[in-house]
C-alpha cells in the first residue's frame, strides 16, 4: 500500500468515510490533517477556517470546548464544505460495546450526526467495535483504533498493537486504519494516521514526542500527518495568516514525501 497512490487505493475501500478521504486527499493534494485543540468556539472555527485550504482533515476534541452549542457543529459542517475536508473526532472511545454507542450517538455532543470518523482503544476488545459500529456503520462513518500511541512510555506496543490488528482485520467493513506510528505489513489495506508531528520541537514536557513529516510518511510508510500546536501555536492561537503559513508549510511537507515514495518525484 505504501507505493502506492491514494487515489488508487480508495478504489479498494467500500467504507465511504475512508473512500472519500482518500479521493479528497488526491484532489487536494494534501495528506495534513489540523488537530485544534482550543476550547473556545469562536477560535476553534477561526482557526479551521484559516486551515482548511491545506487539509484533508479537521481532529476535533468537541469535549474541551466551553462553549458547545448546536450553532457549533452547523458551522463546522458548513467549514467542511466550504473547504473540502473531513471531520475527525478524536474521542479515543474506551468502554464496553453498550456504553459507547450511546456516548457516540447521546449526549450534548451527538457525535456519530457530524463526524466522519472516530477513534478507540482496542482495549475493552472486539466489543467496543460492534458497538461503535451498531450507530456509525449506517450512517457511513469510519473507525480508527489506536494501535500505538505518540506518547512517551506507552503500553499500547508490542502483543498490543499486534491484537488490535487482528481486530481491525475481523472488521474491515468499519475499521478503515490505525492511529499509530508506522505502516504494519500484512494483506490488507489500511489507513495510518499519525499524530506526534512537529518541524520546530521535539517534545512538550508532557511526554508528546514529536518526528517530522518526512520521517513520518517517507520513512515510516503512514498516510496522514496530525499535527496540532505546530500550526496553531499555543493557547488559542497565533493570527491567521501565521496560521495559514504554517498549515501551508505543513501541508507541503507531508506531500512532497507522499509524492517521494509513491515515485512520483517532479
Ligand atoms: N494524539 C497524540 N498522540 C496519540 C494519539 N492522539 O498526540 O498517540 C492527539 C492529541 C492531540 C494531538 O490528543 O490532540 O494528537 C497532538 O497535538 P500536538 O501536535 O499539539 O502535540
Amino acid at each position: 500500500a505504501s507505493t502506492k497512490t491514494y487515489a488508487a487505493r480508495a478504489e479498494g475501500y467500500a467504507n465511504p468515510a475512508a473512500r472519500s478521504l482518500l479521493e479528497l486527499m488526491d484532489r487536494k493534494k494534501t495528506n495534513l490533517c489540523v488537530s485544534v485543540d482550543v476550547t473556545r468556539k469562536s477560535s476553534l472555527l477561526r482557526i479551521i477556517d484559516a486551515v482548511g485550504p491545506s487539509v484533508c482533515l479537521v481532529k476535533t476534541h468537541i469535549d474541551i470546548i466551553e462553549d458547545f452549542d448546536e450553532d457549533l457543529v452547523s458551522q463546522l459542517q458548513h467549514l467542511s464544505s466550504k473547504h473540502d475536508f473531513l471531520i475527525f473526532e478524536d474521542r479515543k472511545f474506551a468502554d464496553i460495546g453498550n456504553t459507547v454507542a450511546l456516548q457516540y450517538s447521546r449526549g450534548v455532543h451527538r457525535i456519530a450526526s457530524w463526524s466522519h470518523i472516530t477513534n478507540a482503544h482496542p482495549v475493552p476488545g472486539p466489543g467496543i467495535i460492534t458497538g461503535l459500529a451498531s450507530i456509525g456503520q449506517p450512517l457511513g462513518r469510519g473507525l480508527l483504533l489506536l494501535a500505538e500511541m505518540s506518547s512517551a512510555g506507552t503500553l499500547a506496543a508490542g502483543a498490543y498493537t499486534s491484537a488490535a490488528i487482528d481486530m481491525a482485520r475481523a472488521h474491515r467493513d468499519f475499521v478503515i486504519g490505525f492511529i499509530a506510528m508506522k505502516r504494519f505489513d500484512g494483506q490488507e489495506d489500511f489507513l495510518i494516521l499519525t499524530p506526534g508531528v512537529g518541524l520546530d520541537v521535539k517534545g512538550d514536557g508532557m511526554g508528546q514526542q514529536y518526528r517530522t513529516p518526512r520521517e513520518v510518511i517517507l520513512d515510516r510508510g503512514c498516510d496522514v500527518i496530525i499535527v496540532g500546536r505546530g500550526i496553531y501555536g499555543k493557547g488559542e492561537g497565533s493570527d491567521d495568516d501565521v496560521i495559514k503559513a504554517q498549515a501551508e508549510r505543513y501541508r507541503e511537507e507531508g506531500w512532497k514525501a507522499y509524492l517521494e515514495r509513491t515515485g512520483q518525484n517532479i
